[in-house]
């Protein structure tokens, strides 16, 4: 039995990848696996055309519809495999240093996100964080212990959604179908919000090809950095909906101050990067934002969001 224990063990340790296992609303946590569907095991999806690509391998499926209000901040919180690290001292987790990527979050209007079939919906983005500043929202996620926040638009109508959250590591992605997509999907419940209606959706799969550029990439640079050589990189899909134009009424008074910053000191520094960490016990980092406005999120992290 003790073979058979850490022969499993160092299997396992060989993929060191992770699963999006929580959710928090305004800091406050969820519950392991509550009002999510979410793989059993942490290994990838591989190809742009598998069924999993909308919520991920079958696993996990909670009753649990979580209510939340548009212009929350939502945490998706990820780690090495269900339940937290693996083993002590886990150097893989939330998930290895390697994986950079992109990490992007998509809804469908579903008429009760507890039941809803996960395909044939008909999805629109509503974060996405790719590379900023040689940053990935993989590294923003790893600053975080695992938490990877955004605010979800104000405009957001009211009703329930599949929120898809997919984080698409790129070490591997020279090479057709060597991309490793990780997908888990949050039933959420919009108490109240706003009347955004998409214009456009896509279907998962479908949205994405083997070959797009966002996808099909060697992000390393001449002396081997991932850091997409210092060319920008474009996370796949469509553009995140924008709430301005259509029915925004008042929400922008959130945050905003005209789109421009309203953090104080700038003292020299260009500020952290948006939904880049801003604040939070320990951090030495940048304390105003380049884009958006540094908001408390817990007692560890505060984020720039726009
Ligand atoms: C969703 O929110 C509305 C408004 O608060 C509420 O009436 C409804 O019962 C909620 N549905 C679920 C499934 O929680
Ligand atoms: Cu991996």
């Amino acid at each position: 039995m003790k073979w058979a224990a850490s022969t499993l063990l160092f299997a396992a340790a060989a993929n060191a990848h992770t699963i999006f296992q929580k959710v928090f609303v305004n800091g406050a946590d969820q519950g392991l696996l509550v009002g999510l569907r979410a793989p059993s095991n942490n290994n990838p999806i591989q190809s742009t055309s598998d069924s999993g690509l909308a919520c991920g391998a079958s696993g996990s499926k909670s009753s649990t519809v979580i209510n939340v209000k548009a212009g929350d901040t939502i945490g998706t919180y990820w780690q090495h495999v269900i339940g937290g690290p693996q083993g002590s001292n886990d150097p893989d987790n939330p998930i290895a240093k390697s994986h950079k990527g992109p990490i992007q979050i998509y809804l469908a209007k579903v008429d009760n996100a507890a039941s809803a079939s996960s395909s044939g919906q008909r999805w629109f983005k509503v974060a996405s964080e790719g590379l900023s500043g040689g940053r990935w929202a993989v590294d923003t996620m790893i600053a975080n212990n695992g938490m990877w926040s955004f605010k979800l638009p104000s405009c957001i109508a009211p009703g329930q959604y599949l929120m898809r959250g997919e984080l698409l590591a790129l070490h591997s992605a020279g090479s057709v179908n060597g991309e490793q997509f990780y997908i888990s999907c949050a039933q959420i419940n919009v108490t109240s919000g706003g009347s955004f209606s998409p214009s456009s959706t896509v279907s998962f799969p479908g949205a994405y090809s083997s070959s797009d550029p966002g996808i099909l990439i060697s992000i390393y640079g001449s002396s081997g950095q991932p850091d997409n050589g210092g060319r920008a990189y474009t996370p796949p899909g469509p553009a995140v909906i924008s709430c301005s134009g259509s029915n925004n009424g008042g929400q922008s008074s959130t945050n905003n101050n005209g789109g421009q910053s309203t953090t104080t000191n700038n003292g020299g520094g260009s500020g952290a990067p948006l939904y880049g960490q801003c604040g939070g016990q320990g951090w030495s980092g940048p304390t105003t934002c380049a884009q958006g406005t540094c908001k408390y999120s817990s007692q560890y992290y505060s984020q720039c969001l726009p």
